[in-house]
This record gives C-alpha cells, structure tokens and sequence, in this order.
C-alpha cells in the first residue's frame, strides 16, 4: 500500500474530529494550507499546526484549486444522512463525482481534507468509501468497519459513555471489554422482541450498509451504479433477507411477517431504537405503536410527497408488470423479458439513476423508507430528524424494514409468477444423479446446532475527543457450530463434467404445523451455498465445509477486532487488513432453531457448469460472497436467474417440494437444535 493509500485510510479514524488533530495509532497531523482551515480555526491556524510538536509524523497537503462543493456543503453538518432521502442522494452523487474525478490520491486527500472540516461527517464517510470502492488508484484499499468509525449506529449509547468513563480512568494498560446487552430495546411483552437478536445483529446491519455502499444509487459516472444484474441483485438480496426473517419467526413462533401493503393502514408496530446519534447529538426518534404515514411536507430536506404519490407509484409498477411492459420516457413501450425483466424492475423499484423512467414510476422503494421514516414528524413541526429506516446502517433493526420489504418482494413476485416455469430441460442435469444429502458435525447426523456467542469489537477509532487507547465492547450474537454437507452424485455420463452445486434449507411446516405447500416453501428458501466441483465417471462423494459458503463473510470481517491484526499498529499490514465487508455474517448462516430441534428441510441440486459459468478471471480478496453480494466489478457469476430454482412457481402439478424434485436433486429433513448457553468467541465447547 502506497502511503499516500495509508493516509487516506486516516480520515476513517474518529470522524468528527477535525483532521489537523492527531489521526491514526501513529498520531499523525495534517499540514493544511491556511486557506483549508474554515474560518472559525483560521485565526488559530499557526498554532493549530504546530501544536501536536515535531514527535508525530506531518503529512503536507497539497494546495488545490477546489472543486465546487457548494451542493454537498448544504446539509448541515449535523443532522442525519439518508440514502433514502432524495436530496440527500443528490448531494452525495455529486461528493462521489468529486472525490471519483480527483486526479490522483494525492490531490483526493487534499479535497478530503477540506471536506471533512466541513461536510457532514456521515455523507463525507459514505461518500469517501463509495469513491475508494471505485477509482482504479485506490480499488485494492480496505475501508474499515463502519461499526468501528460509526460504533453510534450499531449500539446502546451506555456504552459510550461508560467507555470514555473507563478511557479517562485507566489511560494504559489493557482495559476490560464493556457488555452490551442483549434484547436491551424491549421487554418480553413485545412479541417482537422475540427477533430482536437477528434484526438488531450488528453483522447483518453491517452487511446491509455495506451492500448499499457497494451498489449505490446515486452517481453521475454511471458505471458506479450500472453494475451487472444490480437491479435484480438488489430484488434477491432483499429476497433472501426476508427469507432469513420469517424462518426465524417461525422458529419463534411468530408468524411470517405481514406485508405492509396498505399504507393508509397504522402500522401495529413501534419501535424504540435506543441508538443515539453522536454526529446529531440526539437520540433516534422512536415510532409508537400504531403509527399511520402521512403527506410529507418538509422544506428542510426539501420533501414534499404525498402518501398517494406512493400509491400512484405503486400501481403504475403493477400495471407494468400485468402488462409485461414498461412504458419509456418517450411513451414508447419496452417488453420485461424472462432473462432481464427482473433486473429492469429491480432498478425501476429501487431507485437508482438507472431507472428507465423514474418520471412515471417514481421512487417506490426509497421513498417507502422515507414516508416510514418521517411517520413522527411529517411536517418538520417538531424539528425531528428520520428514524432508523431512514438509513441503511441501521433500517434492519425495525420490524417495519421487513414489513415494507415483505411487500416489494411481494410486487417482485407477481413478475416472478408471470414467467414460464422452469421445464425438466432446464431442471434437470442429464446423467448426473444426486443420490443423497446430509449434514455431519458438531450438531450430529443432519442436525444443526445453535447457541449464543460473544464477540468483542473495537470501538476507539469512533470515540472522538477521548483519550486514546483501545476500548473494547463485548455484544452477544447467534452462533452455530460449523459443519459439512455431504453430496453424493453418481455421474453416468461416462465423462467428466462439472457442476454447480445450489444448496438451500427451507422451514417445513407452517405457523399452524401443517405441512408448506411448495408454493409458500419456494419462497422460504434460504440459500446455504453454491460452488463447482468436478466430477468424475462413476460415484463421487462432495463434502463442502459450511465455512466456506458463498452467501457468508468469515466472522474475522463482520467484527475485526485489534487482537486479529497482522504487524504492528500502524503498519501497512495493521492498516491493509482484510477488510470487505458485503456478505451475509457467518454467524447468521443458519436460523436459531428451537430447544426441541426445529424441522427443516435441506436441498441440493447440481446443474450444468458448462452452461451456468461466466467466462471471467476473478481477481482481489473479496469474492467469496458472491451469492448475495456479487463480485467486484466482475459479472454476477451464475447465469441463471438469481435464486434458481426457486425464484418462480413450479408446474401448477407440483404441490410439494417432493413432487419438484429431478434426478439431480435431494432432500434431507434435518433439525436446528438451540441451546440456550453464552460462549466466547474462540473457546469452544
Ligand atoms: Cu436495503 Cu430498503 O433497501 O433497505
């Protein structure tokens, strides 16, 4: 890593902390131009450079001709930062525009510099990793954790204040980590809470935001945002989220969530985030029970929508896909087809500057968030900012998130249903035959196991205006032991052939017990894994190690913690660690289950390679969560639609998944045991 690469990495250390204070574990200083310092510093400017003495490193910036950040300069630098938010989009499209067209780091840190004495924390951190995701000078850059710049937006604000406490006290040595709770938001007498632990995960939050960064909406160079199958991507990975979600509910007993399809309706919900916002100073509005969204008229954030706008939007997207056609900006007609029609809608629905026509179809998705958001405050009377469906790093902790994305996957799957089932020619894999599946490990013979963890993450880098030194906070999370598949296939084919292997698990009985119809199943269907795999004439025993799936990151990536760090703080290998942060948390593979064992059922298909594959060489460290993630500017790499073979209904004759199944299929009903027991990450057993 250049240290030119090393130094922009320092704007990502304690983000609200102007940058000619000391940055990073080396405690570098910023050697600013007089003119960078805003004018409320600038009489203190000579002092202020020399203050931190000649022991810490000094990076010269480089004098520039600025840009023209007027737009990006309007949101206060104080408030929130939404995605959701339109203008907000705006502005941080034309941030990314900036920071992407810097002509080389050297003079992208010298923006940088300016911007973070003066832009919104929030949106500069947003905008900068969008910008070190995408320019070629910078691709290779690790970003750290969010939960580590941001710690506000992942956990209960006690923590905070007990970490500058303890920072204050004990200034060396080693300081004990502080515990989070878990399920600190509600009470049991909230059923709800029942799911706290997975909506309020700080993995799955991260990887939301991470995805959102990796494929944002907004950005006037539109490679950034014209990612191969990104429409349909943002479809699936939702998809699978909801998925996830109701296999959990069942498992505690809960129904599957409730569509939230009629807006006029209250939502039955509250949700009281308990997250205080450090960069706003507030705390995050709560949204009571019952709550109904309305018009929005807010100048501040220049919103004025009403909800029957949305609805507008919402039939007009409808009527598209009843008539299997969307109509163009020119009035002109374009046909969804059964290979792309997803993607198209997908982008339509968001969303994004690639939407064909945002004009007529508006802004469904984004603004859905937007009008839940703003539920408490329609009309800026009470001077509230959005709550946490407002932002991507935090919308998954309210049960609302599912309810709305429930019903996008819903209008998703009216197209799905339209489309030609699959047909045994492109279901089945000629010659090859899948004996059988099963699971070995730790849980037993095709039993899974489940138990609660705890994990340590470290927080110093977003403790702003503390003193330094590690501070450590300790949360608790699901956790399974690890296991492998075991697949037998028997190739017939009297040839080698290779395979893709798709392996799913899925709930089996409904909130009643009875028995899923394949219709309702298909839709739970949480994909576990795919990956080639040669095989040879005769019999084949393929065992996968479940560590390896291409749905998760490696817990190392979810929760870095300083312990893991390769060299010594502040080197290039500390500073270059590993770090790509979309992919589903590891820990998240598999649903909690039940003390009893909880039935679920476990698929496996192989099809074809030779026709699935995308001819492309795979570069760089951050390709092994491709299934819900796709890989860095590189194709999705599968051909087939995203969640084949389940993403459509079946042949009206298939009411069970048993009569879906082909000869290249199995299935295995298995259970999910929990034990309700805490370990530490590490010490197993
Ligand atoms: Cu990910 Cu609604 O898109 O939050």
């Amino acid at each position: 890593m250049t240290d030119s690469n090393k130094t922009l990495l320092l704007f990502f250390d304690r983000p609200t902390e102007p940058c000619f204070m000391q940055k990073g574990e080396a405690g570098s200083t910023f050697q600013l131009p007089d003119n960078f310092y805003p004018d409320k510093y600038k009489s203190l400017s000579t002092t202020l450079a020399n203050r931190f003495g000649s022991d810490s490193p000094s990076i010269p910036i480089t004098d520039i001709v600025l840009p023209n950040l007027q737009l990006p300069m309007e949101l206060p630098y104080n408030e929130q930062f939404s995605l959701f938010v339109p203008k907000h989009r705006q502005m941080a499209g034309k941030l990314i525009d900036i920071f992407m067209g810097m002509r080389n780091v050297q003079e992208l840190i010298s923006v940088c510099s300016y911007c973070q004495l003066r832009i919104n924390p929030y949106m500069f951190n947003y905008c900068l990793s969008v910008a070190i995701l995408h320019r070629p000078d910078t691709k290779g850059l690790d970003i750290p954790t969010f939960a580590e710049t941001f710690p506000d937006k992942f956990m209960d604000p006690k923590v905070f204040r007990r970490a500058r406490e303890i920072s204050n006290v004990v200034t060396s040595g080693v300081r004990m980590p502080i515990t989070i709770p878990l399920n600190y938001t509600a009470s049991e007498s909230e059923p709800e809470q029942r799911v706290a632990y997975f909506r309020e995960d700080m993995g799955i939050n991260l990887h939301h935001w991470h995805w959102h960064l990796v494929y944002p909406f907004e950005a006037a160079d539109r490679a950034i945002v014209n990612k191969d199958r990104r429409g349909e991507l943002f479809y699936y990975m939702h998809q699978q989220i909801i998925a996830r979600y109701n296999a959990e509910r069942l498992c505690n007993n809960l129904n599957r969530v409730k569509r939230f399809n009629n807006f006029r309706e209250p939502i039955e919900e509250g949700y009281f985030p308990k997250l205080d916002s450090q960069v706003a100073s507030r705390s995050w509005p709560p949204r009571f029970a019952g709550s109904t969204i309305r018009d929005l008229d807010r100048p501040v954030d220049q919103i004025r929508s009403d909800v029957s706008e949305l609805e507008t939007w919402r039939d007009r997207f409808i009527q598209a896909i009843e008539d299997n056609a969307i109509i163009l900006p020119n009035g002109r007609s374009m046909q969804l087809d059964e290979a792309t029609g997803i993607d198209v809608l997908g982008n339509l629905m968001e969303s994004s500057v690639i939407s064909r026509n945002r004009p007529y179809y508006g802004d469904l998705h984004n603004m859905g968030h937007v009008f839940i958001s703003y539920s408490h405050d329609p009309d800026h009377r009470n001077l509230e900012q959005f709550g946490v469906m407002g932002d991507s790093a935090t919308a998954m902790r309210d049960p609302i998130f599912y309810r709305w994305h429930s019903y996008i996957d819903d209008i998703f799957n009216l197209h799905k249903s339209k489309l030609p089932t699959y047909g045994e020619d492109r279901l089945d894999f000629p010659g090859i035959r899948l004996s059988s599946v099963s699971v070995e490990g730790a849980g037993g013979t095709n039993a899974f196991a489940t138990q609660w963890e705890q994990s340590t993450v470290e927080l110093s880098r977003g403790m702003d205006f503390t003193p330094r030194g590690s501070v450590l906070a300790r949360f608790t999370h699901l956790q399974h032991e690890e296991f492998n598949y075991v697949i037998e296939v028997n190739n017939t084919t009297g040839s080698s052939a290779m395979g893709t292997f798709r392996i799913f698990i899925a709930p089996t009985l409904d909130e009643n017990g009875s028995p899923l119809p394949f219709e309702d199943q298909r839709r739970l269907m949480i994909e576990l894994d795919k990956f080639s795999q040669p095989l040879n004439p005769g019999t084949n025993t393929v065992r996968r190690r479940s560590l390896d799936s291409s749905v998760t990151i490696p817990y190392e990536r979810t929760f870095r913690s300083q312990a893991d760090r390769p060299g010594d703080p502040g080197s290039a290998e500390a500073a270059q660690f590993d770090f790509c942060g979309c992919g589903w948390p590891h820990h998240m593979l598999i649903p909690k289950g039940t003390p009893e064992g909880y039935p679920m059922v476990l698929f496996a298909m192989v099809t074809n390679w030779d026709e699935d594959r995308i001819e492309q060489d795979l570069v760089g460290t951050c390709n092994d969560a491709a299934s819900y993630c796709g890989i860095r500017d590189r194709r999705y790499p599968d051909r087939r639609a995203m969640g084949f073979p389940f993403d459509r209904p079946a042949d009206p004759s298939v009411t069970s998944l048993h009569d879906f199944l082909k000869p290249n299929m199995a299935v295995r009903d298995c259970t999910i045991r929990f034990t309700d027991a805490t370990r530490i990450h590490g010490q197993r057993g």
